[in-house]
């Protein structure tokens, strides 16, 4: 090699050092001012939820609150049958609760089977900040709960009871698209300094087997965080949603480059094609969210719903869907 050859190449080495940092500020200037500022949303019609978050959001709060500030809200909440107290329970009448939280360190922390705790979401939260886990169980996660100073409370309503009781007389295991199970809620938040975080909190599919555990506390599954690209969270049928992978799989694919509703679409038209004619009994619902606060939903039936709270207001969205 000639010394002029040399010198050539490495003239050409760092010009095109200097281009790939000057592309990179650009993009990072570009996704900066493309973010609008603070964003709630939730699966659902669930604008209590939004708005605590939001609030959490406008006074300067963390992503990570915002979606826990909104998660109990619903958890308290006794009419919704499908979250915390008022939950409906399992075949044998026990109410029990999964939930995950995932902040935007990458950290997360999830319960499953949980019983007579009413925030099931903070206790997850407990677990990613108080202990060397991701997930505690059952009988373990109600004794770490306890230790943690959460109140033992019978999560089984009147109303809840009576359902069960009613449902007794048949016994029929049929997840009924959009009317059971349709407030479970995944929280997913932006806060104003560009940080993601989201959250989901369930009692699962109602008269489940005893001892069934659905997408909702599971990572990648019932939800997914990746503070450079996105969130994602989803509701449904829990099965569908594990054996897909399906949070994860979205926010993989925001990273190639999709919008949230591109991949929020992918992921749902997967679910479709891999489980057929089947998919015509059950609801599977997802909703994304990116760094610059753009969001997406998409679900397999008409009946899904996204809320979102961000500077314009608070407003429940019909979701697309697969099937019209
Ligand atoms: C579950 N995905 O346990 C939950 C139920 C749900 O709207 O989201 N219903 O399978």
């Amino acid at each position: 090699m000639t010394l002029k050859y040399f010198f050539f190449i490495k003239l050409l080495g760092l010009l095109m050092l200097l281009l790939t940092v000057g592309c990179q500020s650009k993009t990072e200037v570009a996704s900066k001012t493309a973010f609008q500022g603070p964003i709630s949303i939730g699966t659902w019609n669930v604008p209590e939820a939004t708005s605590a978050a939001y609030q959490v959001l406008s006074e300067g709060g963390s992503a990570i609150d915002a979606v826990e500030a909104g998660c109990r809200l619903e958890e308290a909440n006794e009419q919704g049958q499908s979250i915390g107290k008022g939950g409906l329970p399992d075949r044998e009448g026990q109410v029990t609760l999964d939930a995950c939280i995932m902040d935007s360190h990458g950290n997360s922390g999830s319960v499953v089977y949980l019983k007579n705790i009413v925030h099931a979401v903070s206790v997850a939260r407990k677990v990613m900040e108080e202990t060397p886990h991701v997930m505690l169980a059952g009988a373990g996660a109600k004794q770490f709960a306890i230790e943690q100073g959460f109140p033992v409370e019978d999560l089984l309503t009147d109303r809840s009871k009576a359902d069960w009781e009613k449902w007794k007389e048949t016994s029929l295991y049929k997840p009924i698209i959009n009317i059971e199970n349709h407030d479970t809620i995944g929280m997913l938040a932006l806060d104003e300094n560009g940080d993601l975080s989201g959250a989901c909190t369930t009692s699962g599919l109602a008269y489940k087997m005893a001892g069934r555990v659905g997408d909702s506390p599971i990572i990648g599954a019932g939800l997914y965080v990746d503070n450079e690209i996105g969130a994602a969270t989803a509701t449904g049928l829990g099965e569908e949603i594990v054996k897909n992978v399906g949070s994860f799989l979205i926010v993989e694919l925001m990273r190639q480059g999709k919008s949230p509703q591109e991949a929020c679409e992918i992921a749902i038209n997967r679910i479709v094609e891999r489980t057929g004619e089947r998919s015509k009994d059950f609801q599977v619902g997802f909703i994304a969210l990116n760094k610059k606060g753009e969001y997406g939903a998409y679900a397999i039936h008409p009946g899904f719903s996204v809320t979102k709270h961000d500077a314009s207001g608070n407003q429940n969205i019909p979701s697309p869907s697969y099937n019209q």
